[in-house]
C-alpha cells in the first residue's frame, strides 16, 4: 500500500530519506534489445550520466539529443541493516515518460506518465547492508494515448524520432531526485486538510478551524500537532479525523506567506511509531462571482506560463534555477504562475509556499488537439477532431491517473490556487464533451478543497465554437492576436479582433473570472529595430501595450500570465529560432527590454485590481 503514498521523502523520528542524485551509468538502447541482452542485471559499456537531468544536452551528437526509444540507467543503493524490518522503498520523482524498474535483476515496478512521482517497494527484495543494483530503463516515445500527446514516426535510415504535438523539446530521462527510502511497517500514508476561517482581520483569523483526514495502514493511535514559525504549538488533535483549532492563525497570503509545521505521529502509548512533517499554509481559496478570492479577498494573478527548462540540464530539476526563477519573478513584481504544461518538481512548490506565489497547477494534457501546429492552426479557425478516436478510451484513463497522481502529490501546497486540467485542447467538437465531463468531475472529486478548475482555450476555442468552456471555474484564454493572428503593422485589425473577441464573452455574462494563461510575442534578445519589425524587442513592447489595454477594458478578466518566462527549446523548424523566443527573460535569465515595462505595470496594480468586477475609471492605463 505505501507504494501508493505520495508524501514527499523525508528523514523524521521513524523515517530515512536517502538521495541517489549523482553519476549514474546510462546507455541508449539502440536496438530495443537490451533486455534480451541482459541489461536488467547490469549494463554493459555504459556511460556515466548525471541524475537528475535530460540526458539530451550533454552530448555533442545528434542521433544522441534526438534519441527516441528505451535508455537505461544504473547506480548502486547501499541498504544499511538497521533498515531491515522496516520497508524500503524507491522512490522516483518523475521518469519521462515511463519507465521500469530493477532491483539486483527482479523487475519492482513499472509506470507510466512522465511528470510524476512514483514508488517502488523493495522490502523483500534488497540485501541488507550490502549494496543493491538498482537499474531503470526509460522509454520517451510520444503517442496518442498517454500524456502529453504525439507521435514517434521512422525516418529512412531507420532511426526513430519523436513528433510532440506540443511546443516544447521532448526531454527526458531520470530528470527529478531518486530516493531510497526507509518506513516503519505501520506508516502514515496520506493527510488531508480544509480550512474554514472565521473573523479575518490584517494578517490573521481569529479562529482558523483546520479539519483533518489522516490515512494510515493501521489501527494505532494518530496525534496531530501545528507549530507556529516560533516553534510553539499553535494546536494539536488526535484521531484519524480530527479538527485542529488554530487561535489567532496568522495567514498564508500573497507575497506574504506564514508556514506552520504539521507534526503528524502514529504512537504506542508513549513509543512513536512513524512520524511524518510537513509545512503547510493556513488560507482558503475560492471563486465568487468573477472574483478569485484568497481568505475571502479579491486578487489579481500577474505572472507567467513557465516550463522546466534551461541550458545544458533541458529540463532537469536544477535547484540553482529555481532559486534564480523565483528571484526573478519576485523582481518584476510577479505574484504567480501555471506549471505549464506537466506538475513540476515538488521542490518548485515548496519554494512558492515558502515565497508566497499562486500557482496553478497543470497536469500534463498538452497535445490534445491533432496537429503539431495547434498554435498556428487554431488560429487560423481550422477545427480538428481529437477525442473521437478508437483511442480515446484509453487517454482518457491515462490523463485520470494523471490528475488522481498530481492532486494527491500536491493537495496539500498552500500555493495551489487551481488545477488546469488542460492546455489547448480541441473544443469545437460534440466528442469532446463527455471527455471534459469526465475529467472535470474527477478534479472536483479528488480535492478534499474543491479549488477552482479550469483549463487553457486555444485561439480558435471562441465563445460561438467551444463547447467546453461552461466546465470551468475560472475561464483561462491563450490568446496570440497581434504574433500569430495580424501581427507587425496590422496590430490594429488584430486589437479590433480581440476586441470583438471580448465583447463576445462579454455578452454572455457568465459571472466567472478570466485570466489570460497565454499571450506574447516571440523576440530576438539581440534584435532592435527603430520603427519596430515583429521578432523586435521594440515590437515585443508594442504587442504588449495594445494587450494591457485590452485586459485593462474588461472588469471580469482577473490575471494575466505571460507566455513565457524565459525563452525555452522546441523542436527544429521554421517557426523556432534554437527554440520558443517568447521569454520576458532569456533562457540564461537576464532581462528583455519588455520586463522593465511588465515590473512598472505590475508594481503598480493593486492586488485587488477590479475587485468586485469593477472596471476602471475611463482613461485610466497601466501600460506603463
Ligand atoms: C500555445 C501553447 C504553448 C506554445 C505557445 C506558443 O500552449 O505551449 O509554446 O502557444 O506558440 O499554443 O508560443
Amino acid at each position: 500500500m505505501l507504494e501508493y503514498s505520495m508524501l514527499y521523502p523525508k528523514s523524521t523520528a521513524s523515517r530515512r530519506a536517502v538521495p541517489l542524485n549523482g553519476m549514474w551509468k546510462f546507455r541508449l538502447d539502440e536496438n530495443g534489445t537490451g533486455r534480451q541482452q541482459g541489461w536488467t542485471d547490469g549494463i554493459p559499456g555504459a556511460d556515466w550520466i548525471p541524475v537528475p537531468a535530460s540526458f539530451q544536452d550533454f552530448y555533442t551528437d545528434k542521433d544522441t539529443r534526438e534519441f527516441t526509444g528505451d535508455v537505461w540507467y544504473e547506480t548502486d543503493a547501499f541498504v544499511p541493516s538497521e533498515w531491515e524490518g522496516g520497508q524500503v522503498l524507491v522512490r522516483f520523482g518523475a521518469a519521462t515518460h515511463r519507465a521500469e524498474v530493477y532491483v539486483n535483476g527482479i523487475k519492482v515496478t513499472e509506470h507510466e506518465g512522465g511528470f510524476l512521482p512514483f514508488l517502488a517497494d523493495v522490502t523483500e527484495i534488497v540485501r541488507y547492508n550490502a549494496h543493491n543494483k538498482l537499474i531503470v530503463k526509460v522509454n520517451n516515445e510520444l503517442t496518442e494515448t498517454n500524456i502529453p500527446c504525439g507521435q514517434t514516426i521512422t525516418l529512412e535510415n531507420g532511426k526513430k524520432m519523436s513528433k510532440p504535438y506540443f511546443d516544447f523539446f521532448n526531454y527526458s530521462g531520470l530528470q527529478r531526485a531518486v530516493y531510497l527510502m526507509s518506513v516503519p511497517t505501520e506508516a502514515i500514508f496520506d493527510f488531508d486538510l480544509t480550512y474554514e476561517l472565521e473573523g479575518i482581520e490584517g494578517d490573521y483569523a481569529k479562529t482558523a478551524k483546520i479539519a483533518y483526514h489522516v490515512k494510515t495502514n493501521g489501527g494505532h493511535l494518530v496525534k496531530l500537532a501545528l507549530f507556529d514559525e516560533n516553534g510553539e504549538e499553535a494546536a494539536s488533535a488526535e484521531g484519524k479525523d480530527g479538527i485542529l483549532e488554530v487561535r489567532n492563525a496568522r495567514l498564508w497570503q500573497v507575497r506574504n506567506a506564514y508556514l506552520y509545521r504539521l507534526v503528524v505521529q502514529i504512537l504506542d502509548d508513549s513509543l512513536v511509531l512513524d512520524e511524518y512533517e510537513q509545512e503547510i499554509g493556513i488560507r482558503t481559496v475560492e471563486v465568487k462571482g468573477t472574483d478569485i478570492l484568497l481568505n475571502g479577498k479579491p486578487v489579481y494573478l500577474r505572472g507567467f506560463g513557465k516550463h522546466e527548462d534551461s541550458d545544458i540540464v533541458g529540463r532537469g530539476f536544477n535547484i540553482g534555477v529555481m532559486k534564480r526563477d523565483f528571484e526573478l519573478m519576485k523582481w518584476i513584481g510577479a505574484n504567480s504562475f501555471r506549471t505549464s504544461h506537466y506538475p513540476y518538481a515538488e521542490e518548485i512548490y515548496q519554494m512558492a509556499d515558502r515565497e508566497g506565489f499562486l500557482v496553478i497547477d497543470e497536469v500534463a494534457a498538452v497535445g490534445l488537439f491533432a496537429s503539431m501546429m495547434n498554435f498556428m492552426e487554431a488560429s487560423t479557425g481550422k477545427q480538428t477532431a481529437f477525442f473521437e478516436k478508437e483511442t480515446t478510451p484509453i487517454l482518457l484513463k491515462a490523463h485520470l491517473k494523471a490528475i488522481e497522481e498530481m492532486v494527491a502529490r500536491d493537495k496539500n501546497h498552500p500555493c495551489v490556487i487551481a488545477w488546469s486540467l488542460l492546455n489547448e485542447p480541441e473544443t469545437t467538437n460534440e466528442a469532446a464533451v463527455p471527455y471534459f465531463k469526465e475529467v472535470f468531475e474527477k478534479a472536483r472529486e479528488l480535492d478534499p478543497q474543491h479549488r477552482p478548475r479550469t483549463f487553457a482555450l486555444v485561439m480558435n476555442s471562441t465563445p460561438g465554437a467551444c463547447k467546453c468552456y461552461q466546465f470551468s471555474d475560472i475561464i483561462a484564454l491563450n490568446r496570440y492576436f497581434g504574433w500569430y493572428v495580424s501581427g507587425g503593422y496590422e496590430i490594429v485589425n488584430a486589437q479590433a479582433m480581440f476586441r470583438k473577441e471580448m465583447d463576445s464573452w462579454r455578452a454572455l455574462n457568465l459571472n466567472k473570472p478570466f485570466i489570460f494563461t497565454e499571450y506574447g510575442a516571440d523576440t530576438l534578445a539581440s534584435e532592435h529595430k527603430l520603427p519596430s519589425v515583429m521578432w523586435s524587442q521594440e515590437y515585443q513592447k508594442e504587442y504588449l501595450e495594445m494587450t494591457h489595454s485590452i485586459f485593462d477594458s474588461y472588469d471580469f478578466v482577473k490575471g494575466e500570465q505571460i507566455w513565457n518566462f524565459a525563452d525555452f527549446q522546441t523542436w527544429e523548424g521554421i517557426l523556432r529560432v534554437n527554440g520558443n523566443k517568447k521569454g520576458v527573460f532569456t533562457r540564461q535569465r537576464q532581462p528583455k527590454d519588455v520586463a522593465y515595462l511588465l515590473k512598472q505595470r505590475w508594481e503598480s496594480l493593486p492586488l485587488d485590481f477590479k475587485a468586485g468586477g469593477v472596471a476602471l475609471p475611463e482613461g485610466r492605463s497601466h501600460n506603463g
